[in-house]
Formats: structure tokens, C-alpha cells, sequence
């Protein structure tokens, strides 16, 4: 009798295995086809830390993510940068009750690691910055002090879920002990929910599978000062701290590949046009490219997190990549938050990254389009 419950109790399991299998890739569209010659579907267990925003380029890198049958979203951490963590955790939880996700969504840290850097930042930027008013996301304006004021002002409706009571740091620390060796940390905005979970437990870091970093300008101009991309020069402190940890594994999708992947007002359209979600293309038309390309139908847009996500999804999507040893100028002056690369007299104390320089755009472009239809 015991043998036969046993053989009974193991062809039910079975059954539930092959029907949990079959209902996640059922449910969810084969949406790399066109460029995917995998055969077998290895499932990444991925944390998103970002500084959200709706749309282009956190929020849909964040969309493909969750929607990809290759991903394992655990959860959303977010950061200051592009927007306040309480502004983003608003755009994040939108979004994903938008498409039906319920990806639980952790708020992270505010504020950079330098003292008073908000209240500076008009007098560094017109020593240090690239000149003229240029953009410094949330240093912009203050922050919130409510998300889900936030949330029914900017979007005129109630959220359906809340933020997780646990903070980002402890929710980084905690998953990635439980799942040792498993999580890729996709980090595409500052860095300081990584650097203070590392600085509240170091233990954390050789757990890590991999990280990912959208950030960086290593061996070209930066994009907020001359020498300084933006998600590094928000928090140098913090992002030097980070990079400086030996991770197995950490990849920089910095403005050296970036800048060579470019929107149009075309590609805008398009994509436009394939989406269906109603609140997703609203929010779509209210995004600040629709003002950009409608006034200047010529320009082109960077789409700088959504590399960092659909390479994630998709590895052969990266062509060429440099290895090297990295650090972050954290002198406070015209190369504050300057990316180095040392390719000779490397510091003992730094780490290599892979500093990505190619892509297969038209893989990237195929999947963005195939995201959009599957919203
Ligand atoms: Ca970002």
C-alpha cells in the first residue's frame, strides 16, 4: 500500500510540476524569438534596483523584466536618481498593477552619501557641469512626503497594492542569503540601496550571482558632466564602494554602448502603436518624448536601462565587451564620478568589470517591439 501511495503521490507532483511549467510559459509570449537560439529556458531569480519612472527608460526595462519568461522578477527595490524612491516606488506600483504584476516593490534610500549635495547642487553644477541648466532628475525638486499622495495626484486613482513594509537594504540582504549564488541584481539606478545593504552585512557579496549595472562613461564623455554619466555621478561615494566589492561577476552598461543605441521619433511611433494597454499608453503619451519628438522630429533618445534589461534577458544580445579593472573618482571637482578603467598600473584594491561595447541592436529592437504587443 505505502508503495503505491508513493508512486501515486509522485506522478501528482509531476503532474504539478509539468502544469506550473506550462501555465508560466504559457502565460507568458516567447518574446525573444527572432534572435533567441537557446534551447533550454534557464529561469534568472533578478532584483530590480532603479530609480523608477514611467515609460522610457526604467520603467519599461522594468516591463520587460517582468514579462519575460526567462526572468524571475523577485522584487522591485527602489533608489533616488531619475526620481525620488517614493516618486518611484508610485511609478513602479502603477505600472505593474497596470499589466496585472503583483512584483512586490520595496522603497530604498533617498538621499546620496554626501552631505548637503541637494542644496549644492546649482553651485556645482556651474562649476563642474556640462553648462547651461542641465538635468539633475530628483535634485530638482523635493521630495514627496507621501507616496501614495504622489500616486492618486499623478496618476488620479488608489493604488491597488502597497509598498512591502520591509525597507530595500534589509529586503537585499535577506533574499540574497536565501537564495545563495541565484540573484542577478540588475542596478540601474544610484547606488546607494547596494552600497549601505553591503555596508550593514559584507557577507552578501560573494552570494551574489551576478550584477549589472547600467551606468558609467569609461572610455567616452559623460552625459551630466563632462566626465561623469548620471546614475554614477548622483552618489560617486556610493558607487565606488560598490564597485570596489569582489563581486563573481559585474557588468557595466555604461554611455560607451549607450550612446551607440538611439530612439527615433520612428521607433517611438511604432512602439506607439503596438501597445494596447490603456494605462500604459497613457502614460506612453505623457512621457517627455512625445514633447521631444513632436518639436524636433529629427533628434534621437538614448534608452540607456532597457540595455542593461534585455541583455539580462537575452546574454548573446552583447556583442563586444572590454575587461578591466574599474573605480569611481570621488575627488569632489570637474571628475566627480568619473568611471576609470584601468588597463595597466591597476590599484590592488580594485575589482574588473566587463564593460560592455556592442549590441545587437536589431535583437534589442525586436524584443522592445515584442514587449510593447505582449503589454
Ligand atoms: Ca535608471
Amino acid at each position: 500500500m505505502k508503495k503505491i501511495h508513493f508512486i501515486m503521490l509522485a506522478v501528482a507532483a509531476a503532474l504539478v510540476v509539468c502544469y506550473v511549467f506550462s501555465t508560466k510559459n504559457a502565460a507568458k509570449p516567447d518574446d525573444q524569438k527572432s534572435c533567441d537560439t537557446t534551447a533550454t529556458v534557464e529561469v534568472k531569480k533578478v532584483i530590480l534596483d532603479a530609480d523608477v519612472v514611467d515609460c522610457f527608460d526604467d520603467g519599461f526595462a522594468m516591463l520587460m523584466l517582468e514579462k519575460s519568461p526567462k526572468i524571475n522578477l523577485l522584487g522591485i527595490t527602489t533608489v533616488s536618481g531619475n526620481s525620488w524612491s517614493r516618486e518611484g516606488v508610485a511609478s513602479a506600483i502603477y505600472q505593474l498593477q497596470s499589466i496585472g504584476s503583483n512584483v512586490p516593490v520595496y522603497m530604498g534610500e533617498s538621499a546620496p552619501f554626501r552631505a548637503g549635495r541637494q542644496a549644492g547642487i546649482k553651485k556645482e553644477l556651474e562649476s563642474y557641469g556640462l553648462g547651461g541648466d542641465k538635468y539633475v532628475g530628483s535634485f530638482s525638486h523635493g521630495e514627496p512626503a507621501d507616496w501614495k499622495e504622489y500616486f492618486k495626484t499623478t496618476y488620479g486613482c488608489e493604488p491597488k497594492m502597497d509598498v512591502q513594509k520591509e525597507n530595500a537594504v534589509d529586503y537585499l540582504i535577506k533574499t540574497i542569503h536565501e537564495n545563495p549564488n541565484e540573484i542577478t541584481i540588475v542596478a540601474i539606478g544610484p547606488a546607494m540601496n547596494l552600497a549601505k545593504a553591503i555596508q550593514k552585512d559584507s557577507s552578501i557579496v560573494p552570494l551574489v550571482k551576478e550584477i549589472v549595472f547600467m551606468g558609467g562613461a569609461f572610455d567616452v564623455d559623460g552625459n551630466t558632466t563632462q566626465n561623469a554619466e548620471f546614475n554614477i555621478w548622483f552618489d560617486p561615494e556610493a558607487s565606488n564602494f560598490v564597485v570596489h566589492q569582489p563581486f563573481k561577476k559585474q557588468t557595466f552598461f555604461a554611455l560607451d554602448v549607450c550612446n551607440n543605441v538611439k530612439m527615433n521619433k520612428t521607433d517611438f511611433d511604432n512602439f506607439h502603436n503596438l501597445i494596447q494597454n490603456e494605462n500604459i499608453k497613457t502614460i506612453y503619451e505623457k512621457n517627455f518624448l512625445t514633447g521631444l519628438f513632436n518639436s524636433n522630429p529629427d533628434t534621437t533618445w538614448c534608452i540607456w536601462d532597457v540595455l542593461a534589461a534585455t541583455s539580462v534577458i537575452n546574454p548573446e544580445l552583447v556583442t563586444s565587451a572590454d575587461t578591466c579593472a574599474v573605480a569611481v573618482d570621488t575627488t569632489f571637482g570637474m571628475n566627480y564620478g568619473k568611471t576609470i578603467p584601468y588597463r595597466e598600473n591597476i590599484p590592488a584594491d580594485a575589482q574588473k568589470g566587463i564593460i560592455v561595447k556592442t549590441i545587437n541592436k536589431e535583437c534589442l529592437w525586436g524584443m522592445l517591439s515584442e514587449l510593447m504587443k505582449s503589454l
